[in-house]
């Protein structure tokens, strides 16, 4: 197999996770999508360091090495690009023609931001925390150049999983992913979690900086009319893996493969439907069900007749969000959870395999990749009783 992320534009560097080969629950680091709005920068990891400046009583300037000291968390978090999905709306909309690979799943560790910003000690007044990275370019609309730069609420930035990332599936980040830091924040579009850091800041106000004012907002409706709002959770999404379009499938049991998360919520379930939306039937969830997480499921679907055949496949969260059948127009280019069908046709003459044992694989391939690539073996069970860090 032709084991490569997907390239959508080569310079900067935006490419998919080719999730037709997915057959893990973690995503190998080097098939692991990449988002970048301007050219990766050099960093030489000696002379780095991360300044955290602002309304704290102490301003910092770490190493990693003084980063090492602090304490380690360790989340798994599936973490998707809020365009993910874009090539599939009508009428085209502007932005990177995402099919539907920007998004992978990773184990994740690196120090909590908390401890962070404890270490500084943050003033009374803070609304907002800045996170600046060291990639820096100008866009079409933005002729002056500028660094990559969000913020989050204080709320989400105390909370114990959003991480100072140094560590992806074991390893140390790669550069392409943000090496030496980056933030990770579960359950929101991978927007959040900004690479390559260099800079935070605790701000006494909102930021209105390009990437969180200009784009990646989204509009949302009040009673007052529609208000602009930025793009930070996820809803709840599910994505066909197997069948793919347009393919061609035998009489007997065909085997219905996917993925389903929730953002901050575990996946409640997954129902797939193969004539169009019509009737639906509940599909089996694979291994770990646990807040920010993927979960991987099938549905054996058992064909009598030949014919042409419309699968959708629709998610619940634990607390019964529903992903939607069409895309809200107010959310534009962002967001595109929607169900969308997989249209494919049954022909008497091929035969299809019954796939029960490959599902077995799979299930196996998820454990055996998890205890190459983590430091500590993993024990699913134990592991994901209690939400998704360890
Ligand atoms: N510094 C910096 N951080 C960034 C970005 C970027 O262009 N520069 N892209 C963001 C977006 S839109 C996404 S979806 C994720 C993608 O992370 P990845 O490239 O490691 O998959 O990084 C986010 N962090
Ligand atoms: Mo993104």
């Amino acid at each position: 197999m032709n084991e490569e992320r997907r390239i959508v534009t080569a310079v900067p560097e935006n490419s998919e996770t080719p999730l037709e080969q997915a057959s893990s629950w973690v995503t190998p680091n080097r098939l692991f999508f990449v988002r970048n709005h301007f050219d990766e920068p050099r960093i030489d990891a000696a002379t780095w360091r991360l300044s955290v400046e602002g309304l704290v009583e102490r301003p910092l300037a770490l190493s990693l090495s003084d980063l090492a000291e602090l304490p380690e968390r360790t989340v798994f978090a599936t973490m998707e690009c809020a365009g993910n999905g874009r090539s599939f709306l009508t009428p085209h909309v502007h932005g990177v023609q995402w099919g539907a690979g920007a998004i992978g799943h990773a184990e994740w560790t690196g120090v909590p931001l908390k401890a962070l910003l404890e270490r500084a000690g943050m003033r009374p007044g803070t609304v907002d925390v800045l996170f600046e990275g060291c990639d820096r370019g100008s866009e079409a609309d933005h002729p002056e150049p500028m660094n990559f730069a969000r913020t989050l609420p204080l709320a989400k930035a105390l909370e114990r999983d959003t991480l100072l990332a140094t560590h992806m599936n074991g390893q140390p980040l790669e550069p392409i992913h943000g090496f030496p830091l980056r933030l990770l924040v579960p359950g929101w579009y991978g927007v959040a979690s900004v690479k390559w850091l260099s800079r935070i800041e605790v701000l006494d106000q909102a930021f209105d900086g390009y990437f969180q004012t200009k784009k990646y907002t989204i509009q949302q409706q009040t009673p007052a009319g529609a208000e602009t709002v930025v793009v930070g959770p996820m809803p709840v999404k599910s994505e066909i893996i197997r069948p793919q379009e347009g393919e061609t499938l035998g009489l007997g049991t065909s085997r219905v493969f996917g993925v389903a998360w929730a953002g901050q919520e575990p996946v409640g379930r997954v129902e797939v439907s193969t004539d169009g939306g019509r009737s639906w039937t509940e599909a089996e969830l694979i291994g770990p069900r646990t807040p920010y997480c993927w979960t991987l499921w099938e549905y054996l679907w058992e064909v009598g007749a030949p014919g042409r055949f419309s699968i959708l496949a629709r998610a619940a969260s634990a607390s019964g969000r529903v992903q939607p059948m069409e895309h809200d127009e107010l959310l534009g280019g962002y967001m595109i959870h929607f169900s969308r069908p997989r249209n494919v046709a049954v022909e008497p003459a091929r035969r299809s395999r019954d796939e029960r044992a490959d599902a077995e694989t799979l299930v196996f391939d998820m454990n055996a990749f998890a205890e190459e690539n983590v430091r500590r073996p993993l024990d699913v069970e134990l592991e994901f009783a209690g939400g998704g860090g360890i």
